[in-house]
């Protein structure tokens, strides 16, 4: 089984990305757990040594499964549906500078929060031409590099854009990209799916990475979600990316994520 756990690369409000600072002693950490990746949360690949980078993930033989890159919207106020075009365009362009690490590294880029959210005196079929326009541009460089762009259905009580599986459909048949598909995340699909194998299924070979985390957004096993169905349905059909820890670090951080591991393995065949 690949599984991967969320590290920060700088500090965010953004309360279920597990782990941050202390790159080493962390990364360390999270191999000695068991892990074999960890997804990496990038506001700004300006920001992050990548030498220093590398060496570490090679020192801990992880692999990064993908980059997170919602601290754009939830640090900076990016987003590819804010009334600015000038916020748009730089949006925009902090998700096509996420590209050549993500080549590098061979991870799929997330297209989380940094997508937005509605705002006021702004008609939803508006922002959703904006979205559409920036997942594009977006996926067309992208497409240069061979790198894949998964954009997350995320609960409505986060944005008003893209909430579920179906809407995620409808929107990859509309921006008709080989290189863009879902990043699915069971805490989301636990509020917005009516079942959450079925909707699994339906994603198919567009599921492009996955999160997990329980009903209460604890590591899987602190609350009440079935991961041994879940994960069966994820596998039937056909993915073999990696499964993501991203929940709360409770009751602390090392708990949580040994927690994870553990409690997947028992489920899991
Ligand atoms: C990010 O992967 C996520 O799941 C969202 O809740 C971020 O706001
Ligand atoms: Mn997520």
């Amino acid at each position: 089984m690949n599984l991967s756990i969320v590290y920060t690369t700088q500090q965010t409000k953004f309360q279920a990305a597990t782990y941050s600072g202390e790159l080493d002693a962390n990364l360390a950490k999270i191999a000695r757990y068991g892990y074999n990746g960890v997804e990496l949360a990038i506001r700004d690949p300006k920001l992050v040594d990548m030498m220093e980078l590398e060496i570490i993930l090679h020192k801990y033989n992880l692999i990064v499964p993908a980059i997170g890159t919602g601290q754009a919207w939830g640090e900076e106020g990016l987003s590819f549906t804010d009334p600015h075009p000038d916020i748009r365009k730089a949006a925009i362009q902090r998700i096509q500078s996420h590209i050549p690490i993500a080549e590098k590294l061979h991870a799929v880029v997330i297209i989380g929060l940094v997508r937005g959210i509605l705002k006021p005196g702004i008609s939803h079929p508006q922002a959703m031409d904006w979205l559409r326009e920036a997942l594009q541009q977006c996926t067309s460089a992208a497409k240069d590099y061979n790198v894949r762009l998964a954009l997350e259905p995320i609960n409505r009580y986060e944005t008003s854009l893209i909430n579920n599986v179906t809407q995620g459909m409808d929107l990859i048949s509309e921006v008709n990209s080989d290189n863009f598909g879902l990043l699915l995340d069971t805490f989301h699909m636990n509020i917005e799916e009516p079942q959450i194998e079925e909707s699994i299924q339906k994603c198919g070979k567009r599921i492009f990475h996955f999160h997990v985390a329980d009903s209460n957004r604890w590591y899987p096993g602190g609350g009440h979600l079935d991961f041994g169905a879940i994960i069966t349905s994820l596998r039937d059909t056909g993915y073999t990316g990696f499964i993501s820890g991203e929940f709360l670090p409770y009751p602390d951080v090392d708990t949580a994520a040994q927690n994870c591991i553990l409690h997947l393995q028992k489920v899991i065949q």
